[in-house]
């Protein structure tokens, strides 16, 4: 996966962001999602399966797990902001719910 740890220009960052219309862009540097469940063990399960995801990636995302809801952010610490990486994160994540 040449260059997927590279960081985005906000125009590229811009035009990846058609891939994860569900995610919002936090000051051009993370992407952030709340997923809602009826219970916390829901919540629990769908963490331990985007920790699954996060581990055969190699990129592992913020998790705050709450009752009822969990909020996920990803940003890549090496680069500093926004690359390749976030954005496959956040659609291998959104095909689990
Ligand atoms: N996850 C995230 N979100 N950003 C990173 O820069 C990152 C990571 N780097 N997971 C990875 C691990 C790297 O440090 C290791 C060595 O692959």
């Amino acid at each position: 996966m040449a260059g997927a740890r590279k960081l985005l220009s906000p125009e590229e960052v811009h035009q990846q962001s058609a891939t994860a219309p569900n995610w919002k862009i936090v000051d051009g540097k993370k992407l952030a999602r709340t997923y809602t469940f009826p219970d916390f063990q829901k919540g629990l399960d769908f963490v331990n399966r985007v920790g699954a995801i996060a581990e055969r990636q190699g990129h592992h995302p913020d998790v705050q797990l709450s009752w009822g809801k969990v909020v996920i952010e990803t940003s890549t610490h090496d680069a500093g902001g926004l690359t390749e990486q976030d954005f496959l994160l956040a659609s291998q994540i959104d095909h689990l719910s």
